[in-house]
């Protein structure tokens, strides 16, 4: 199971309908597929979704660090040194998503190469997850447009829906029409992407009160320290730290600081092994946790199903595994498939996903 070579892949697929959200927006997955190489002719792969405006990140930034300085520092260990390939990546700063990436894919090469799912491998606790889907900035009759097709074609009823915006009443009318379109039988919840005040997000909970949401995600920057804490402590809705809390660490800071209570752990920016980490970490301190999405295509919502649904934790709540509905096209040779609200982990050893080559022709980038 040695490492040989590690490719980063860049490949462009646009969306058919674009995602817009408080800190960015997504209308082409610029992504770049990680395949892993050992001396036994197994090909490890995962896909790396950059998101400059959450982590700094290019997807020429990936393709250079692991070209300049991930695959020299691990070429020549075995797939199954993990720590000595954490630490590793780990004297780079930064980087989570193409750190996660290779991560994911050197997983990939193991369970390939033992003929075994990597959901197994992790944890093995169920097949499946419920699904959320995620709802982006679009007038109020176009947003609930989208969720009640996607409720109606797949059969989900717990949905994310974008907020942030200014004034914090374009919001409040989204979700108050989202609530009456759907009925009370739907989860709703909310994700702010760091876009209001502390007293802004404050005043759009209020507003809410009557709307049933069940979890307010990183509704102010991180930055804003003694201000989250303060809305943690004058709100009802349970706190989710996103983009604030990436790392162990930071898990640890938002949770001991009282800045969030739960936490979205996304398979895109800490892999396999750091998600772990953190999920166990969660786990121990009693604190809930939700399985994100990082707007990943279908290589990285079958990464995010495979970890979700592996352990008892990460598979309580519906995981967000539905952007990639969005997309005009993907690169497997058989598409992933929700169904009566569940996404299934595939079957298969490794990640249980294969790369359709006509695909990546059509969309690589980089010849
Ligand atoms: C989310 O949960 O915030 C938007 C930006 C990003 O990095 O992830 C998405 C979804
Ligand atoms: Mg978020």
């Amino acid at each position: 199971m040695k490492i040989v070579k590690i490719e980063a892949v860049p490949f462009a697929i646009p969306y058919r309908k674009p995602l817009r959200f408080a800190s960015g927006e997504v209308h082409v997955a610029d992504h770049v597929l990680v395949r892993v190489h050992t001396d036994d002719g197994v090909i490890g792969i995962a896909e790396a979704p950059p998101r400059p405006y959450t982590y700094g990140e290019t997807q020429e930034s990936i393709v250079a660090v692991i070209d300049t300085i991930f695959a020299p520092e691990l070429v020549g260990l075995s797939a199954l040194d993990r720590e000595v390939v954490h630490a590793r990546l780990s004297r780079t700063v930064g980087n989570p998503v193409a750190k996660a990436a290779v991560d994911m894919a050197l997983w990939d090469a193991v369970g390939r190469t033992l003929g075994l799912p990597v959901t197994r491998l992790l944890g093995g606790w169920t097949d499946r997850m419920r699904v959320a889907h995620m709802v982006g900035f679009a007038p109020d009759a176009e947003m609930t447009a989208d969720a009640e097709r996607v409720r109606d074609r797949y059969g989900i009823t717990t949905f994310k829906v974008k907020v942030g915006r200014r004034p914090v009443e374009v919001d409040v009318r989204a979700c108050r029409a989202l609530r009456n379109a759907l009925g009370p039988d739907v989860e709703l919840y909310v994700d702010g992407n760091r876009g209001w005040s502390p007293t802004e997000a404050a005043g759009a909970l209020r507003a809410m009160a009557d709307l049933d949401l069940t979890l307010a995600e990183e509704l102010c920057p991180a930055d804003d320290v003694l201000g989250r804490r303060w809305l943690v402590s004058h709100t009802a809705v349970p706190t989710v730290a996103d983009e604030s809390a990436t790392t162990p660490g930071e898990v640890t800071r938002e949770l001991l600081g009282g800045s969030a209570n739960m936490i979205s752990i996304k398979t895109a920016r800490t892999g396999f092994t750091t998600s772990q980490r953190i999920l166990h970490q969660c786990e121990g301190l009693g604190v809930e946790i939700v399985m994100g999405n990082q707007i990943d295509g279908q290589i990285g919502t079958a990464c995010t199903v495979a970890f979700g649904a592996a352990h008892r934790h990460s598979a309580r709540r519906a995981g967000e595994l539905s952007n990639y509905l969005d997309m005009s096209d993907d690169l497997l040779t058989e598409p992933l498939v929700i169904s009566g609200g569940e996404l299934a982990v595939r079957p298969g050893p490794g990640i249980g996903i294969e790369i359709d080559p006509d695909k990546l022709a059509r969309y690589r980038l980089d010849r």
